[in-house]
């Protein structure tokens, strides 16, 4: 469900991980998170879900999974529908996020895909495989990470 929120939305600040949020207004073209945070020493993998719902039993769809795995040295995004991954989208990109150092990520959704910034520099896109975007209503990040602030943006 999608429950409109008007207005700017205040941070969410420390959230302890696992997050599940609400994503106010939910997704829609112009839509923007900004998720700051830092990797600890020895930080294996995390992910960052875009979901549709937040049920556990069975597992809420995932429009877009943004998984780092900081280990193996890549990160790998797909989507989860009944319980089912599709097919992986890795590219030969680097692995942008460093263990023991702070960084910033924006998710951008415009009408064709999302557009994912790290530390203020364009970094990947993915078309978006979900629509319409209002499905997408809950911001999930688990794994070895620390969070210290999420924001919801709508852009101007
Ligand atoms: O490994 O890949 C993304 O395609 C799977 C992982 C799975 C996803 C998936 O096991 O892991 O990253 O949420 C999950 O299930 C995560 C932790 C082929």
């Amino acid at each position: 469900m999608c429950y409109p929120q008007p207005g700017a939305t205040k941070p969410i600040l420390n959230p302890s991980i696992p997050f599940l949020g609400q994503i106010p207004g939910c997704m829609r073209p112009g839509k923007m998170v900004v998720i700051q945070g830092s990797v600890p020493p020895n930080a294996d993998r995390f992910a960052i879900n875009f979901q549709i719902g937040a049920s556990t039993k069975p597992r809420a769809d995932i429009a877009f999974h943004f998984a780092a795995r900081v280990k193996a040295g890549h990160i790998v995004r797909n989507t989860l529908t009944n319980e089912k991954w599709g097919a992986e989208e890795r590219g030969v990109l680097y692995q942008p996020f460093v263990p023991g150092q702070n960084f910033e990520i924006m998710i951008l959704a415009n009408k064709e895909e999302f557009k994912v910034a790290v530390n203020g520099q364009h970094y990947v896109a993915y078309k978006h495989r979900v629509r319409p975007l209002k499905k997408i209503d809950y911001l999930a990040i688990n794994g070895d990470v620390r969070i210290t602030s999420v924001k919801f943006q709508d852009e101007q």
